[in-house]
């Protein structure tokens, strides 16, 4: 019996295969990897809610994930948390991503929609250091647990997470936190391309609109998995059980 099948877990029930697809489950391999979830992408105030979305929708995982964060921590997986955000005189904010960000949502005096870097009720908006941008407390991040700083929509553009992943030996990631169809599916996308092993997990993710969560999860779940594999929170518990 090898070192890996003997600490093994259970491999999650998982769309569309049983994952990891070798069953090598394990704390040592495996991180939690929380996305975004900032009080700008799902707080009262913060950015999503001053564009006219629901927040309902992007606080829905809320739960799911203190639950997944819980039992990964007392089994010592590792856990990464993730921030999008940019320096505060806005050098890593390309113009159009500024631009499109000042299309939509409440108008300031200027007419201009209220976007990345200005002002609003939690700060300006996706600043480092401002209130709206910060980790909501109910998943804080304990001390010891990387938190990911990113300018942009993958977590592994202008980062450190592969260095880190490629230092811990992490092999297999399970994807949480908002939006699943901008972050999160951006970060699947450039974590299989490097070779880490993914899963979504469906309701620990949301979306700004119901039908994109759905079909984010369907992208995944085509050409035998062609990003990963899906499940649900309570199949990962399960596993871990
Ligand atoms: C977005 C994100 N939706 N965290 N960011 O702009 O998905």
């Amino acid at each position: 019996m090898t070192h890996a099948m003997k600490h093994a877990m259970k491999a999650v029930q998982a769309t569309p295969y049983a994952w990891p697809f070798d069953g090598d489950l394990r704390p040592a391999n495996t991180a939690l990897v929380i996305i975004d979830m900032q009080t700008d992408f799902c707080g009262p105030g913060g950015y999503v809610d001053k564009m006219g979305y629901d927040i309902g929708l992007t606080r829905a995982p809320i739960g799911p994930i203190q639950r997944l964060l819980q039992a990964m921590r007392e089994r010592s997986f590792h856990v990464i948390h993730t921030r999008e955000g940019h320096r505060p005189d806005l050098s890593d904010l390309p113009a159009n991503k500024r631009w499109r960000s000042r299309q939509i949502g409440t108008p300031g005096a200027d007419g201009i929609g209220i976007g990345i870097g200005d002002a609003g009720p939690c700060g300006r908006i996706l600043v480092r250091g401002e209130p709206g941008w910060n980790i909501i407390p109910e998943l804080a991040p304990l001390p010891g647990e990387p938190v990911i700083d990113k300018p942009g929509k993958g977590s592994f553009c202008a980062t450190d997470l592969e260095l880190l992943l490629y230092t811990r030996g992490i092999r297999n990631l399970v994807l949480t936190g908002i939006t699943t169809d901008v972050c999160v599916h951006t970060t699947m996308r450039e974590a299989n391309d490097r070779g880490f092993e993914c899963l979504l997990v469906e309701d620990g993710t949301a979306a700004t609109d119901a039908r994109h969560h759905a079909a984010a999860i369907g992208m995944v779940h085509m050409q035998g998995g062609v990003f990963g594999a899906t499940a649900t929170s309570a199949a990962v518990l399960e596993a871990l059980s």
